[in-house]
């Protein structure tokens, strides 16, 4: 249900001083030391972020669609790596429960989603299979009153600190497409569970990604989410089609951050006599980075209210995730080009965050991906006309 106006102004009021107070001052030390300190994640936990998305009668502040499209808008005037702490439990590593899950599975994991107590992942991706999704190889194989896993998940963010998993394995080795998958919540404690070492990744240091390897790794059967098997690729790419619209929201505040630091550094620096914001050329990238921005922040607004209305938004989630995580690349790369030298130097947060967006475009489906997925819609609601 929707916050009064009121309510969500003060959220968003407090969100936006954390963010500005707390976050942007500690981006150039997490970066350092790919490490966010302890009592940041504490306070995140105070202000609910952990819960931002998950509905109230599990413990969360259940935003709507674009009510968390607001929220993560000013999340992204910072570094993404602080997002991620929490990102996975508002979006891909708790919808699947909140979206598919039996009322058990809600209640016996959302409130501590909610509070952050647990860290939730999500793990689709393997050695094998990116983004061909529906032809991962985990198998699971059914055992009484269990499933016993094997194979291998990567670049699973958050997966260092997990407490559970929203994890997709094959339960039919007869199909081998999409419709052999099952959902599972594997708990980070099963036996047969291990975490590998984090990658070394080019940017967004401080959010943490490894291998999860399942070795005859048993989960009880009653851990597939929703109860039925063979329903799990279904549910990613729902959670997927919700994390998109979450990735071009993120999208548009890392845009509006970088126009701002644009902008005082073009109104600062003077060449040639004078602020090299008066120059045309200059005005010209402004200007195209804003329109840009404008653009992004005014799609994600639409699509969330379509979702909210209940619209089938998969097409409207691709062309959100497509067209802000390009445009976040693009006014990422005009502000090194605006700050000159300076953008290419790590004493300045620009350099940083054009290694950070370049990310936002590969994870929770390529530009690629988005673009086959929206074509192919295009074509079979031309089909069914
Ligand atoms: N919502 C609900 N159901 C969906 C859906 C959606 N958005 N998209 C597809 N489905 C259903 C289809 O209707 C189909 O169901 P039926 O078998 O009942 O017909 C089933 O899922 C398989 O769909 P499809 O045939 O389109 O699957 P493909 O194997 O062709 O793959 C893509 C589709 C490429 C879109 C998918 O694999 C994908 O999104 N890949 C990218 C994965 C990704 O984002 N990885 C990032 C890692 S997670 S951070």
């Amino acid at each position: 249900m929707a916050l009064d106006p009121d309510t969500l102004q003060q959220l968003l009021d407090t969100i936006r001083r954390f963010v500005r107070e707390r976050l942007v001052p500690l981006e150039a030390q997490v970066s350092e030391n790919d490490e966010v300190p302890a009592d940041i994640v504490d306070e995140m936990r105070e202000l609910g972020l952990f819960g931002l998305s998950i509905p109230q009668e599990f413990g969360g502040i259940g935003l709507t669609m674009s009510e968390e499209i607001l929220a993560v808008q000013e999340l992204g005037w910072t570094s993404p790596a602080f997002r991620s702490v929490f990102g996975t439990n508002v979006g891909i590593g708790s919808q699947g429960i909140v979206i598919d899950g039996t009322e058990e599975q809600k209640n016996q994991w959302l409130p501590r989603l909610a509070s952050g107590e647990t860290i939730a992942s999500f793990a689709l991706t393997e050695p094998e299979s990116g983004s061909d999704a529906g032809s991962l190889r985990t198998s699971a194989r059914r055992d009484g009153d269990n499933y016993i896993l094997n194979g291998t998940k990567r670049f699973i963010t958050n997966a260092p600190h997990a407490g559970i998993f929203t994890l997709m394995a094959r339960t039919d080795p007869d199909e081998p497409g999409a419709r052999g998958v099952s959902a599972f919540i594997v708990d980070r404690n099963s036996p047969g569970l291990s975490i590998g070492k984090h990658d070394r990744k080019m940017g967004q240091q401080g959010a943490h990604t490894a291998d999860v390897v399942l070795e005859d790794c048993v989960v009880p059967a009653s851990n597939i989410i929703g109860g039925v098997a063979g329903q799990g690729f279904k549910t990613a790419m729902k959670v997927l089609d919700r994390g998109r619209l979450h990735m071009g929201a993120i999208s548009v505040g890392i845009a509006e951050r970088l126009i701002d630091e644009c902008v005082r550094y073009a109104s600062e620096r003077i060449q040639f006599g004078k602020p090299i914001g008066e120059f045309q050329l200059v005005q010209a990238m402004l200007a195209d980075s804003r329109t840009e921005a404008y653009a992004g922040r005014t799609m994600v607004a639409d699509a969330g209210r379509r979702f909210d209305a209940g619209e089938d938004i998969a097409t409207e989630a691709a062309c959100c995730k497509y067209y802000c995580t390009e445009m976040v690349g693009r006014v990422a790369d005009r502000a090194v080009q605006i700050f000159g030298g300076a953008g290419y130097m790590a004493e300045y947060p620009i350099e940083r965050f054009y290694r950070d967006v370049r990310l936002l475009r590969i994870y929770e489906g390529t530009s690629q991906i988005q673009q086959i997925v929206i074509a192919r819609n295009m074509l079979r609601d031309a089909g069914s006309n």
